[in-house]
């Protein structure tokens, strides 16, 4: 194949449906909550008497409520994590909430979770450790693969929807632990039979772990990646081996380029759609510890972490840890109501709500460039095919002040673009340069110091096959808007 055919052949790459709708959601919740939660505990032994987990105060509604006001989408509960205790009165086994205290052994938590999301509005997902500490059977892979069966086929369908089945791949089992064979294959078809719009993550096919768990995104995050990067033993062997709480906070360097055309070059007949997930905690721990309260995360942090995810073509999975009560601690809370309010704030409304838009070309009538201002995702603009670099300039009705540049590519037609700048034409006529920027995808944030101006140009200088663009949007960050004392600019 000479160049032009396998970047063609990589520009064709697309999301499936399922990706696509797990996309758009950008920012969702995750919960770890289990006996760990009364132990003080990050991986619970699989010994744990039942009677320890007892939440006083158990709200599902205010977890849902919290994830709200942070403007999340969707939250993913951990139904059974590795110690083996399950929120949910499962057949298969004795140790679960139905053994405990909490709600007289009645209770179900993975029910009133799910209600609560359908309720309030949320997507609701399962994460089901497929290392089981408590289960006589681990390791004895055909008997605990029949097990693990049964438990995801109550999990799919006894609580409605589910958007995203996640499966880790920490295993902390020793030289001399057990060693459980996953019939990974078989977990995937049943997921499919039963849950067909569910992504399956981290170790599966759909949804890929993005390499930490700092809150690290790569500068370029491709979604068209090497087959090979769905290895699940690879997965596992970059996974949390040791329970020794530095893991959470280390960045791994290795893998920074996963798809650029050097490397996609080598893997060009076996490219596929892998989009990234990047998961971390709101706290230093996933589980809840009353020593870490004064430990929750800034929002200067937690803002770089959201922008530098959503904004830079992945999806955001933040951890929420409950507390004892059963209830997200108030600290917690507030930290993501300010999130939210900055997110609402800076991103609900474009300031280019009325511009002039050129091109330097335009594929027909269809996809004219005036379509990066309407917010449909299926709109967009692209130049004609084999044109790998173009330029569009963005004419404000009025001056405005402004330090955020929302991008999105079409990315129902694939991932495109490569490298790209954003100038802003100053007083004198000359173009300055906002921001110098690499992959685009579902979303980019470009952010740079405020300025004012009316005419922004961006120029797409490789991109491949052509570039398509559904969305950009001027933004002042809600930061800025307070410095200025007020939102009228
Ligand atoms: C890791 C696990 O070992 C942690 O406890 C946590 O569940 C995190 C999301 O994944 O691999």
């Amino acid at each position: 194949m000479d160049t032009t055919d396998w970047l063609k052949a990589a520009a064709q790459v697309v999301p499936s449906e399922r990706q696509l709708k797990w996309q758009q959601m950008e920012f969702y919740a995750f919960i770890h909550f289990t006996v760990n939660t009364f132990t003080d505990q990050e991986w619970g032994m699989g010994n744990e008497d039942p009677a320890v987990f007892n939440p006083s105060d158990l709200s599902a509604r205010q977890w849902v409520q919290t994830c709200k006001s942070a403007g999340m989408t969707g939250l993913i509960l951990t139904c059974k994590h590795h110690d083996g205790f399950c929120l949910w009165p499962s057949q298969y086994t004795d140790h679960t909430v139905a053994a405990s205290p909490w709600r007289n052994g009645t209770g179900d938590l993975v029910k009133e979770v799910a209600d609560a999301c359908r309720e309030g509005g949320l997507k609701f997902g399962v994460y089901l450790s497929p290392w089981d500490r408590h289960e006589a059977s681990y390791g004895d892979s055909e008997r605990y693969n029949e097990f693990f069966k049964n438990q995801l086929r109550e999990l799919l369908t006894h609580y409605g929807d589910v958007f995203c089945v996640w499966f880790d791949g920490a295993c902390g089992e020793g030289p001399n632990g057990k060693r459980q064979v996953y019939d990974w294959e078989a977990y995937y078809a049943l997921i499919r039979e039963l849950q067909p719009e569910a992504v399956i993550s981290v170790c599966g096919p759909d949804v890929r772990w993005c390499g930490n768990e700092a809150g690290h995104t790569r500068a370029s995050e491709w979604s068209v990646v090497p087959a090979y990067l769905q290895d699940n033993e690879k997965i596992q062997e970059q996974s949390q081996q040791v329970d020794d709480g530095e893991f959470a906070s280390r960045i791994n360097t290795q893998d920074a380029d996963l798809g650029s055309r050097e490397v996609i070059r080598q893997h060009e007949d076996r490219l596929i759609w892998y989009p990234a997930e990047v998961n971390t905690s709101i706290r230093p721990g996933w589980f809840y510890h009353a020593s870490e309260d004064d430990q929750v995360k800034s929002l200067d942090e937690l803002l770089g972490i959201y922008e530098g995810a959503v904004g830079g073509n992945a999806n955001f999975l933040l951890n929420l840890p409950p507390d004892r009560r059963g209830l997200i601690h108030e600290q917690d809370a507030e930290r993501l109501q300010q999130l939210g309010d900055f997110v609402r704030g800076t991103y609900q409304q474009s300031l280019a709500v009325g511009a002039q838009i050129s091109a330097s070309q335009t594929m027909d009538e269809e996809h004219a460039a005036i379509q990066i201002l309407r917010e449909e995702p299926d709109t967009f603009w692209y130049p004609s095919e084999g044109t790998e670099q173009a330029w569009l300039v963005v004419e404000l009705p009025e001056e405005k002040r402004f330090d955020r540049v929302v991008l999105m590519e079409h990315i129902r037609s694939g991932q495109r673009i490569e490298r790209f700048t954003l100038e802003a034409k100053g007083e004198s006529g000359d173009w300055q340069e906002l921001y110098y920027g690499t992959v685009v995808g579902h979303k980019r944030i470009c952010s740079f110091d405020a300025t004012t101006a009316k005419t922004i140009r961006l120029t797409i200088h490789e991109s491949r096959w052509c570039p398509t663009l559904s969305w950009l949007g001027v933004h002042l960050s809600k930061q800025e808007v307070g410095r200025n004392g007020s939102s009228d600019i």
